[in-house]
């Protein structure tokens, strides 16, 4: 036994006491996709640990190349598995999903036990509303790996600088490596096993307002109209808790919300979408249908006595659906169509970790959650299991029930579904944003790397409540927040019940400019954003990825944490970012309102040599038409050329599947003076030559912008003076 092995062995460390572990030789390890290998320790089995993680189940194509190098050892003491990967060489870790602390994760380590964690308190920090057991290695070279442990038991995930540690507390896993030249190519191949985003509807992706709550439907539309008043670009006002006959789920208020299908319709009107709140757990009431229908159907979980579950949440003693029968799932998804037939858009799923307040058992009081032993029923593919095997996976099913009741409700409409608790490829059914943080700067800091690690554990469509949630946000905190929050994937301000107001207009008027500005440029920039959002759901890219992707040899850039890219031609630089790290080659400043170059809270924005960014005109939501002009903004490289791409279809439905989209390729190529702007690919059946009627080309060279203009046909040529 070498020392590496030796320290991989004390993996268990109960009670101050360390127990070796014993060492399990692997059964089998195979290829199953372009450089991504599978193993699977002696002693597996599917039905202690299912995976709910993989998008499919692998298929072996053939045996370990023989220059492999990253084979874990698994190891098994006291019915707890764990695995451990060697590292060699200078290695940058990310990874592991929601997480506080650094973007570059070496020397940390988490709780993979999903909890509800007010200003991310539990545990300082380290445990929070979802699970992803996935680890990203960047090699000197820019070359990369990474490891998927495909287990939702109870676990801790370590990333010590030379191993990566992953303990569970249940039975034995399989594990998956990718290797591959750069760590975007290793992105592309955890969403081959994990799948990839649905591409959301194009309202999904502007200004989403939200507070706990707007409690009453005369306060829903005051918020709705200030928007369009102010002009300030908004498409989706959130229904909270509040809107609920006594926080039973899918019913609404007999007073305040007496009439959602018409406020439903109103909202509409005025351009908005309208996104309501939805809790798993369920007030026991035997009046209630909810209630009544899920005992009907058996669809609760039970104790090991047979009896229900009661924990308490909002409404007091709730029943919880059992999420793993699929019996229930599918009684859960059927009940979205009457409620949503009130006009509702989409669905928020909230408190799903499943977050209990009452449980008091002796291990660890602030579990927050049903007791370990609790037994869920599974079904279909899954097994029986304990609560310690299923807890990290009760949202995921959640939402993937919650998903297809959406869909199956309206079945020409995207659906789209916001979750607070996951698991590492639950990005297949819902969005997600990083929980109840706090109105601090420490938090907004936070919230750059918290939103980068998220995309580089395969959820693309995420971002935090802008602002902070809880406590009072000052103007400056929020202008700043707002600032680069814009360019987030997800983009919601939130606030908790009893904090100040949190609307664009609450801090005066000055305030309420920068935070016109700033959402103006993200409507302005909603082609390029719509387009990322696009080729994310083909390839799992992030929307928002780590400035290091601009250069994946740079060692300097691998811990940068405040500057982000927006797909990989735009750099985001925070107001508030001190001496960040930034890639070198050309970059050019992008303005796009006006306004911006003066305000003090406005991230500064760079678009990279090379690239062309499509963008439209200021719009008030996504529905209106952004097109006219169609804005081209062209960044030559070191040899006078520049290409980029613009996605475009309906914003909503399925027609794309069926070729109803146009993906467009442009390019740009500068001749002694001139700089000619073209078409040079077209993919998709649409004919958007009268959407794009015109076009505006924006040329930034050398600090200079130049300008002209043409149609899509015949190009635009710039004379350089
Ligand atoms: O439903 C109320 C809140 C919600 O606003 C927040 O975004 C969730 O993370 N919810 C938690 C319940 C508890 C809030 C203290």
């Amino acid at each position: 036994m070498n020392f590496k092995t030796i320290i991989s062995s004390i993996l268990f460390i109960s009670a101050g006491i360390t127990i070796y572990a014993q060492q399990v030789p692997l059964l089998k390890k195979s290829v199953v996709g372009n450089r991504i290998v599978e193993f699977i320790p002696k002693g597996f089995d599917k039905t202690k640990t299912p995976s709910l993680i993989l998008a499919s189940e692998t298929k072996s194509k053939g045996k370990l190349p023989l220059d492999w190098s990253l084979i874990p050892e698994f190891a098994f003491k006291n019915n707890k598995a764990s695995a451990v990967l060697n590292l060699k060489g200078d290695i940058s870790l990310y990874g592991g999903g929601e997480v506080t602390g650094p973007l570059l994760r070496n020397g940390q380590s988490i709780k993979l036990w999903n909890t509800d964690t007010g200003a991310y308190s539990v545990e300082g920090g380290k445990r929070l509303y979802q699970t992803h057991p996935w680890v990203m290695g960047v090699r000197k070279d820019g070359s990369a790996f990474g490891i998927i442990f495909d287990s939702t038991w109870k676990a801790e995930l370590i990333t010590n600088s030379d191993q990566i540690i992953y303990n569970s507390e249940g039975a034995l896993f399989r594990v998956y490596v990718i290797d591959r030249k750069s760590p975007q190519e290793v992105i592309k191949g955890l969403s081959e096993l994990i799948g990839t985003i649905k591409l959301p509807p194009r309202w999904a992706l502007g200004y989403h307002q939200c507070r706990f709550s707007y409690d009453s439907e005369k306060r829903v539309m005051e918020i709705a109209e200030t928007f369009r008043e102010k002009k300030i670009p908004a498409d989706v006002i959130w229904m909270d808790i509040d809107y609920m006959q006594g926080y039973r789920v899918f019913t609404f208020d007999s007073i305040r919300f007496k009439n959602p299908k018409v406020l439903n319709d109103n909202l509409h009107k005025k351009g908005f979408k309208a996104v309501y709140m939805i809790d798993p757990g369920v007030k026991v009431d035997k009046d209630y249908s909810v209630y009544k229908t899920g005992t009907e159907n058996d669809v609760w979980v039970k104790k090991q006595n047979g009896e229900e579950y009661h924990g308490k949440v909002w409404p007091g003693d709730c029943a919880f659906p059992d999420f793993t029968n699929p019996k229930a799932r599918n009684w859960w998804a059927g009940l979205y169509k009457d409620f949503l037939n009130t006009g509702i858009d989409g669905v928020w799923n909230d408190m799903n970790e499943p977050a209990v307040n009452d449980n008091d058992f002796p291990e660890d009081k602030r579990l927050g959650t049903m007791p370990y032993d609790t037994p869920h029923k599974g079904g279909g593919n899954l097994p029986q299991g304990s609560h310690l095997l299923y807890h990290n996976a009760y949202g995921r099913l959640m939402v993937e029930a919650s998903y297809d009741g959406i869909l199956k409700t309206n079945p020409t409409k995207r659906p789209f579904l916001l979750t607070r608790s996951n698991l590492l490829g639950g990005q297949r059914y819902a969005a997600t944003w990083t929980g109840d943080n706090y109105a601090s700067v420490e938090h907004m800091k936070l919230s750059v790397p918290m939103s980068l690690t998220l995309g580089l554990s395969g959820q693309p469509f995420n971002g935090p409540d802008i602002g902070g949630f809880l406590g009072d946000t000052s103007g400056d905190l929020w202008a700043n927040w707002l600032g680069f929050g814009a360019f987030m994937p997800f983009a919601r301000g939130h606030a908790c019940a009893g904090t100040n107001n949190k609307e664009p207009w609450a801090y005066g008027a000055e305030i309420e400019k920068t935070s016109r500005i700033a959402l103006e440029r993200r409507y302005r920039l909603l082609p390029y954003l719509y387009t990322l959002f696009y080729q994310s759901s083909k390839e799992g890219m992030p929307v928002m990825a780590p400035v290091f992707f601009a250069d994946v040899k740079d060692s300097r850039l691998r811990a940068e944490e405040q500057a982000f890219l927006m797909g990989e031609n735009l750099l985001v630089v925070p107001a508030f970012a001190k001496n960040p790290m930034l890639p070198s080659g050309i970059w050019e400043e992008l303005n796009l309102v006006e306004g911006e170059k003066t305000d003090k809270y406005q991230a500064k924005l760079s678009i990279r040599g090379g690239s062309i960014i499509p963008a439209g005109k200021v719009i008030q939501n996504a529905g209106e038409n952004s097109f006219d002009p169609l804005s081209l903004f062209v960044c030559l490289d070191a040899n006078g050329k520049a290409k980029g791409e613009l996605y475009l279809d309906s914003g909503d439905g399925f027609g794309f599947e069926k070729g109803d989209y146009s993906l467009l390729t442009f390019s740009a190529e500068k001749n002694k003076n001139t700089v000619t702007v073209k078409i040079s690919g077209q993919q998709g059946k649409r004919n958007c030559n009268e959407e794009l009627k015109k076009i505006n080309v924006n040329l930034l060279l050398n600090g200079k912008t130049y300008l002209g203009s043409g149609t899509l046909k015949g190009g635009v040529t710039i004379t350089l003076k």
